[in-house]
Formats: structure tokens, sequence, C-alpha cells
């Protein structure tokens, strides 16, 4: 039995994973790179599922989240076109419940292993890209007969760009006299330049220009899975922040994490939006989920494009000045240090807007 390296207590994950199956425990050991929650991978004797312990500092009510996972779960189930993509299945506790409080309030739940698939670094070339924008076209497709209102809004403000703003400007009133270093003064200034940008969604929201849909929330890279060769995706994970929400902050979302070939933690921090693997994400996409796209959606794209690295960038400084609160890190600065690279993807995105709306325009 291998330990885990990480979390409070190795033998604890391993006693939430047996509350999970019968069978014996072989290995229980740490999968992924999320900033969250906890995640393992458990090898039992008769197979692998995944196990996570939800941050409670993060999601205040897990138990929307579950319920939310629990719809969408068998929503899928039972969808004639459920065959198009693979989503994790949650696994009851031995007792049948959809998770397991530990004594110390952890918060844990299981979830079904794509066996043979993978997760990529890094997009290689266009038919991958296509790829990355054919699932998350299908899973709009999969949830657009979803009612958003049958879901919690598990994470009140979640990717609301505005109130993240307004959560750095607190936090900057309520600061006491500490010193500024050039990195933190420039990344201020960098989002102080772009106040206007942060509120576009949602003013377009709040004039019905936009509705609000079922989302997935976090259409990263890391959460597409693909086959073992790397060719086709096959599925999407991570389904804690499926909620109602604007498709066009899952499509910011997914071309911030792709078109960003050096990834989120580049060592010289430096960073590019490659607009061609853009331009092949939404061509997949478009393929199967055109009809989903509305003329103000297409319209809004280019906005999208560009805020969604700054929200992120404007998250991760948000969470510096709060003393790394929400995104774990291994360091101190390291928040800091995201948020500059994700505002290096804006700047990128920004000397690239010509080219980017000609780019959209011809697609749409
Ligand atoms: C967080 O935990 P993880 O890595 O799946 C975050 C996303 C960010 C992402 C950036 C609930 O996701 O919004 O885009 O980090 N999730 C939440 O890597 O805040
Ligand atoms: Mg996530």
């Amino acid at each position: 039995m291998t330990a885990p390296s990480r979390g409070d207590g190795p033998r604890r994950a391993e006693r939430a994973a047996a509350q999970f199956t019968e069978a014996a425990l072989v290995a229980v050991t740490p999968l992924g790179r999320g900033h969250i929650n906890d995640t393992f991978l458990v090898a039992t004797e008769t197979g692998r599922f995944v196990l996570q312990r939800l941050n409670r500092g993060v999601f205040p009510d897990p138990v929307a989240i579950m319920a939310n996972v629990r719809i969408l779960c068998d929503h899928w189930r039972g969808h004639s076109r459920a065959d198009l993509l693979r989503l994790p299945q949650l696994i009851r506790t031995l007792a049948g419940e959809d998770y397991h409080r530990d004594e110390e309030e952890g918060f844990w739940r299981a979830l079904s292993y794509l066996d043979g698939s993978r997760t990529l670094d890094r997009l290689a070339d266009r038919p991958q890209a296509e790829q990355v924008g054919a699932a998350l076209g299908r899973f709009h497709a999969l949830v657009a007969d979803l009612d958003p209102g049958h879901l919690y809004p598990a994470l009140p403000g979640f990717h609301i760009a505005p109130q993240y703003l307004a959560q750095l400007d607190a936090l900057l009133a309520h600061r006491g006299p500490v010193p500024e270093s050039a990195e933190l003064r420039a990344a201020l200034e960098f989002v102080e330049a772009r106040r206007p940008a942060i509120e576009v969604l949602e003013q377009a929201k709040q004039q019905g220009q936009l509705q609000a849909r079922v989302i997935h929330g976090d259409p990263k890279l890391d959460n597409v899975l693909f086959d073992g060769a790397g060719r086709r995706a096959l599925g999407m994970i991570d389904l804690d922040t499926v909620q109602p929400g604007l498709i066009l902050y899952d499509l910011g979302d997914c071309l911030r994490s792709c078109c960003n070939p050096r990834g989120e933690t580049p060592a010289d921090g430096a960073v590019r939006f490659d607009a061609d693997l853009c331009e092949a994400i939404l061509r997949g996409y478009l393929a199967e989920a055109r009809g989903l796209l509305s003329a103000a959606d297409v319209a809004y794209l280019y906005d999208a494009i560009r805020l969604l690295p700054l929200e992120l960038g404007l998250r991760f400084l948000a969470d510096h000045l709060a003393g790394d609160r929400y995104f774990k890190v291994s360091f101190r600065g390291q928040n800091l240090h995201r948020a500059q690279v994700q505002f290096q993807l804006t700047f990128s995105v920004e000397r690239q807007e010509r080219r980017l709306r000609r780019l959209l325009d011809g697609l749409a």
C-alpha cells in the first residue's frame, strides 16, 4: 500500500477511500494538479476510482455542489447523446450516500476513473485543438436541455468579474502601509487601466443581451480527457463549477487555458496567446454547438477572450493580497507570479485584437 504524499495524514485518505468500496485498497496516490481540492487515485483489488476532498474554504456549501453534480450525472446518463462525451460518474458510499464526512469535517466524494485516458500538458497541433473545442461544444449541447434554474448557484459570484474587482478594491482599502514591490505596483496598474473592460459581460447580461445557461465553469485543458494517443477528446472532468452562467465564460476560459502553450506557471513568466489554436478550438466548438450561440454571444466573443485571463489574473492578485487563502501555493509570491502571467496573456490578446476580430468574423 503506497502512502499518499499530500493531505493531512496519509491514513485519512485511505480511511475515506474505504467508505466507497468493499475491495481491499492497493494504493492511494495524489492525482492531478488542481489548485483547490485534494485529489487521489485509489487503486483497489478490483479497479480504480478518483477520491476527492472538497476544499471547504472555497466551497462553503459542499452539499449544493454535490446536488449539482448528481443532477448533472443523472441528466447525462438519461441523455440520448450521452455517448458523445464521457463525464465522471458519482460512486456512492457503502451506506448509499453521495459523499462521506469524516470525523474532522472533511468532505469526501468518489468518482469513476476513465481507464486509458490522459490529460495533455499542452496542445501539440490544430487537430488536438479542434478536439478540445468539440468536447466543450458537446458538453454545452448535452446540458442545453437542462434548465439552469434547476442547478444551485454553488459558487456565488463565480466568474462575475466586477465582484473580483470589488474584492481587490476592498483589500487595498483595508491594507496597512505595506511596502509595494515593483511587480505588485505594475500588476495593480495593469488592472487599473482596464476597469471598463472588466464590466463588459456583466453589463451585457444586465441589459438582457446575454442569458445564463448551464456551463462547465472550469473548462481548462487539464479538465479535458483524451485517449491514450492524445488524438481524440473523450470527456470532461471537474464538475464542481457546473452552474448557471454565460457560455462566454466557458469559451473565454477554455481559450485562455488552451491557447497559452507555455501554461500558467512558466519559469520565466513569458506567455503569448496563440491565435491559430484559438481558431482551431472555435472551429471544433462550432461544429458541435453553433446553434447554441446567439448573435450577441458572437458579438461579445472577443471581449470574453480578453476578459477571462484578465479576470483570472485579478483573482490570483486579490488572493495574493489576501494572504493566499483560495488558491494553494507552494511559496509566498506564487499567486502574484500567476497573476503576472495572466496579465501578460491578456496583453498578448490585446495586441492581436484586429487579427482575432477578423478571425471571429470569418468563423461567424
Ligand atoms: C482553479 O482547482 P482547479 O485547478 O480545477 C479555479 C479555476 C481557475 C483555475 C486556474 C473553483 O481550478 O476557476 O481557472 O484554478 N477553480 C475554482 O488554473 O476557483
Ligand atoms: Mg476546477
